[in-house]
């Protein structure tokens, strides 16, 4: 007699791995297990106040256990093992981030997110990571020694072992792992991104350091490490303030869009600096000495509704406004000049409700038949990161803005680059919502036995259902 072993899903291992991570982190970086407590008691606090619509971008489950992390990696070839662990994972690289030219400071990375792309996946486990990899071909911020030495250095390091390589592999390949396989590949996962006590060459990570310090934590230690794992709140003004009442010095600002009487979209984030934790280095005479880095630390976020191309050329367009006119201010540009002003922008930009952003195309909604044959849209929450404030959390957690030649020419790097490193297709964010939008129209078409183009409309959130009728 043959029976089947159960294993465990891609799902169940992205969820476990996520938990794991999150475990790890709160054992080693304390202020981030604070930001955990004030971001449930937050996230408590808004449903009892608001009920059921507090979850209308997701369900509090969902919302309680959903993170980001993310990291840094150096080479394609580390690109594409990293591609491995998390397919195993059922997480998928999404959009391209050319982070060199998003930030004043020397970031010389461009970047990822791996994450669930169906919408049913996603509501069992939304984890996501963002992953950048190091461009040290890139002429203004590396020397053609230096390159040749980082590069060097990179391909002799090993991040990843092949134990769990394989183990990812097997669970890609065969939809998941036995139990006892499943503990050993979130037990080995887990371990590579932990922190290295290896003591750390003093002089090579200097040298990186001063051309750039996100440089030198990717290619200065032979391992990598989670850099900071991300809870989401549902009311991140709220949770900063009492972050704040806490003792913990926040960053001024809420990155993104500003707190505003209209409908919350794309992403809004904040975050407390980097720690300083004990590391051991190896000075250049051989010595052991004791020092501290700061590379991991806290953030938080609030998500709103998915935009489409059109809305998200008004949020670029409202973004580099409100960058002029704050400029416009001079020595009063405080953070809450600079917010008021973002709100007076938005207000010109964006629609105050979410019909207005379905009547000018700029949102992206799901539409769904109720038992009783109504007709309700649902918007669709931002499942991705945003340049900018990609930019801007790496920027508030450098010590030294390092070094950048703009009169040397950039290394070209694009999307299909990207994809051809990680060995994988790169899905393009606005089409997977596009593909969840006509999705669920076509189930509700069927539902109601019209064709799907007949649903597009422009009405309020519930809308009867025409003569046809309901055929439920
Ligand atoms: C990644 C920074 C980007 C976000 O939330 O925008 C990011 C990093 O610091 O490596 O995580
Ligand atoms: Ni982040």
């Amino acid at each position: 007699m043959t029976f089947e072993q159960t294993l465990v899903e891609p799902w169940q291992l992205r969820a476990a791995f996520a938990r794991s991570l999150s475990d790890m982190y709160g054992r080693e970086v304390p202020a981030y297990t604070t930001l955990l407590e004030v971001s449930h008691e937050v996230n408590r606090d808004v449903v009892a106040a608001q009920g059921a619509d507090a979850e209308r971008l997701g369900s509090i489950d969902r919302v309680t256990a959903e993170r980001h992390g993310a990291i840094r990696v150096g080479t394609p070839a580390e690109m594409n093992q990293v591609a491995r662990i998390f397919g195993a994972m059922g997480m998928h690289p999404v959009g391209f981030y050319d982070l060199r030219d998003a930030s004043s400071s020397s970031v010389p990375v461009i970047s990822t997110a791996f994450r669930p792309i169906e919408r049913d996946e996603l509501a069992r486990n939304p984890f996501r990571v963002f992953t950048s990899m190091l461009v040290p071909s890139d002429r203004r911020f590396f020397s053609a020694d230096l390159q040749s030495r980082l590069e060097r250095f990179l391909s002799s390091r090993t991040l990843f072992g092949p134990e769990l390589l394989a183990l990812a592999d097997r669970a890609e390949a065969e939809g998941g792992l036995p139990d006892d396989d499943a503990l050993e590949f979130l037990r080995l996962a887990t371990a590579a991104f932990e922190l290295s006590r290896e003591p750390v060459d003093q002089a090579w990570y200097g040298e990186l350091e001063a051309v750039s310090a996100v440089a030198a934590d990717i290619g200065g230690v032979a391992s990598t490490h989670i850099n900071h794992l991300t809870p989401r709140v549902l009311d991140v003004d709220e949770l900063y303030r009492r972050m704040t009442d806490r003792g913990i010095t926040m960053i001024d600002a809420i990155q993104g869009p500003p707190l505003w009487e209209g409908p919350d979209v794309l992403l809004r984030q904040t975050s407390f600096r980097a720690l300083a934790e004990p590391r051991t280095f190896r000075t250049p005479s051989g010595e052991i000495v004791q020092d501290s880095l700061r590379v991991r630390f806290g953030e938080v976020e609030a998500r709103g509704i998915a935009l489409t191309r059109t809305g998200r050329a008004r949020y670029d367009a409202a973004v580099v406004e409100v960058d002029r006119r704050a400029a416009r201010l001079g020595e009063a540009r405080t953070e809450e000049a600079r917010q008021e002003i973002a709100r007076e922008v938005w207000r010109e930009t964006f629609p105050t409700t979410e019909s207005g952003l379905v009547e000018a195309d700029l949102g992206y909604f799901t539409y769904e038949v109720s038992d009783d044959g109504e007709l309700s849209r649902e918007p669709i929450v931002y499942e991705d990161f945003l340049p900018r404030s990609a930019a801007g959390i790496f920027q508030s957690n450098l010590t030294d803005e390092g070094s950048k030649d703009a009169s040397q020419a950039a290394e070209e790097r694009d999307a299909d680059w990207m994809s051809g490193a990680i060995g994988r297709d790169l899905f393009d964010p606005f089409e997977l919502y596009a593909r969840q939008v006509q999705a669920s129209l076509e189930a509700a078409a069927e539902r109601l036995g019209v064709a799907p183009e007949t649903l597009v409309t422009t009405s309020p959130t519930t809308m009867p259902t025409t003569s046809h009728g309901a055929q439920a």
